[in-house]
């Protein structure tokens, strides 16, 4: 069959990213003779004249689109790409009323029910890893039943075909690369995505990633990972990129395996990615600071014990001090740290211990460090769920496809004050002092 793949819009609220989902799904659809485009609406000058032109000559039987991007997920500054997404579908269906329309892409698992029943010019929804639940579906476009980890429809009444096995990553073809362009994607460094291994064995009780990857890893061998990376070094001119696992320092023993092999063959490429506190430590972070990590990422969320055994992070204070000393201890690097306030677990008291801990992180490491704080998204089938049912925080009926956070009263109120006493008066005066520090010191 001829398939357009299509990423739905988030630019210019976000920098564009490649598409690498999309190339995935892409590459197994080769492999079964399928001939394929892919078209990112977020590099695209104009991507509904585009899109028409492309639909009109490539005239597609099935048009894969993906969300990947649902909105911003934080509760400061939130932004929904869900409008992009529904101007999108609908103008595909009526440039090619014939083609058949299939949503896919993280976004669009986290909501497909509810994006199913909102959008009906969406034929076909699949949740999860595309690469062969697209495949089975392009051989039953007419029994969709049969397929497992599809969403479709029947007599208008949406329904699901039941969640599927994981795929065996560890095997799956190199990704098509050159099926898209690299030359937009450069010009934003870390846009390009490489991915060693699916899935997370933690469980944080907010978390989405190992409903959306599973909770296995599945890991590709090291040296086939560093071999994509020489190759994209020396073909497509790839100089900065991310790691997109769900975390890429755990398993450290597979992590220290592709860092070493990435020394060892002198690449001189800059990366980031998501870091495990667990696996943190002085050895570790010289090892990547020397393979090219660009800034290390960390997400304790909590701080206090009562906080991050509520969160279920499997972490401990000491764990977030002893990266925090690695950082300060290892030269050239930089580190940003994401926290979460009014969780559960939290108090004001331990309020106050984080903004202590970050003033000192801050004034320590200066612009070595960044720190970011956010509200705790309440996702459907987590265990924050849970304790914002039993807490009454949401109502039983609330499928939270309108975005919801944990924030309980009074905590609320005092926090709202301390935002818009940050965003006006803190952050540019630290911003003028570091500015002029900068300037003393060269
Ligand atoms: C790594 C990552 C990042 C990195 C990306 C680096 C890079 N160069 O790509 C960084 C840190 C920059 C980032 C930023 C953001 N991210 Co992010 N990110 C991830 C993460 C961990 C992995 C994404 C990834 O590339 N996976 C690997 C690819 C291969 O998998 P995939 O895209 O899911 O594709 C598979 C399936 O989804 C499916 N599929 C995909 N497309 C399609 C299409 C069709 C038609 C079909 C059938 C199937 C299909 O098949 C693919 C192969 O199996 C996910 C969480 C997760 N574990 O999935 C969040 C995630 C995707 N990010 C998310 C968001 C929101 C953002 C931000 C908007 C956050 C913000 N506040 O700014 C920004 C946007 C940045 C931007 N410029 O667009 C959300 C999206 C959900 C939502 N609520 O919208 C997620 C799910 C995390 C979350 N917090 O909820 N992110
Ligand atoms: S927050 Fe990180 S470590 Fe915890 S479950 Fe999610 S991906 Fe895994």
């Amino acid at each position: 069959l001829r398939v357009l793949l299509v990423q739905s819009k988030w630019t210019p609220v976000r920098e564009p990213l490649f598409p690498l989902g999309l190339i995935y799904v892409a590459t197994a659809l080769i492999h079964h003779k399928h001939e394929v485009r892919i078209d990112d609406s977020n590099v695209s000058a104009d991507p509904v004249v585009g899109l028409r032109k492309l639909v009109r000559d490539f005239e597609p039987e099935v048009i894969g689109v993906g969300l990947r991007n649902f909105d911003t997920v934080g509760l400061r500054n939130y932004r929904s790409f869900a409008p992009y997404f529904f101007d999108l579908i609908s103008a595909l269906k009526q440039a090619l009323p014939k083609s058949r329309i299939v949503a896919g892409g993280s976004g669009f698992s986290l909501y497909a029910r509810q994006l199913m029943e909102r959008a009906p010019v969406i034929d076909y929804g699949i949740v999860g890893e595309g690469e062969e639940a697209m495949t089975e579906l392009l051989d039953n476009l007419d029994n969709p039943e049969s397929v497992r980890g599809i969403f479709y429809r029947t007599n208008g009444t949406v329904n699901f075909s039941g969640t599927r096995k994981l795929l065996d990553f560890a095997k799956s073809p190199a990704p098509r690369w050159n099926l898209v362009d690299f030359g937009p994607y450069l010009q934003y460094p870390f846009s390009i995505g490489v991915q060693t291994k699916r899935g997370c064995p933690f469980s944080c009780a907010y978390c989405i990633y190992p409903q959306l990857e599973g909770n296995v890893v599945r890991a590709r061998p090291a040296k086939v990972v560093v071999d994509e990376l020489e190759k994209l070094a020396e073909e497509n001119g790839l100089r900065t990129f991310s790691f997109v696992d769900s975390v890429f320092s755990a398993p450290k023993s597979y992590a220290r395996a592709i860092l070493e092999e990435m020394l060892a063959r002198g690449l001189k490429l800059r990366w980031r990615g998501y870091d495990d506190l667990r696996s943190v430590d002085t050895e570790y972070i010289k090892l990547a600071r020397d393979a090219g990590c660009d800034r290390f990422e960390f997400s304790p969320d909590g701080f206090s014990s009562s906080a991050l055994t509520a969160l279920n992070k499997n972490i401990s204070e000491q764990d977030i001090k002893r990266a925090y000393t690695a950082i300060k201890k290892t030269e050239g690097t930089k580190a940003i740290f994401n926290f979460a306030v009014n969780g559960p677990g939290e108090s004001l008291g331990n309020l106050v211990g984080i903004a202590i801990f970050l003033a000192r992180l801050k004034l320590i490491l200066r612009e070595r460090a960044t720190l970011s704080y956010n509200y705790i998204r309440i996702y459907p089938h987590t265990r924050i769920h849970a304790i914002a049912l039993e807490k009454g925080l949401v109502g039983k009926d609330d499928d939270l496809f309108r975005p919801t956070f944990y924030n309980p009263p009074p905590r609320k109120y005092f926090l709202a004050i301390v935002d818009i006493i940050m965003d006006a008066i803190v952050t540019p005066i630290a911003r003028r002092i570091f500015a002029a520090l900068r300037k003393l010191t060269g």
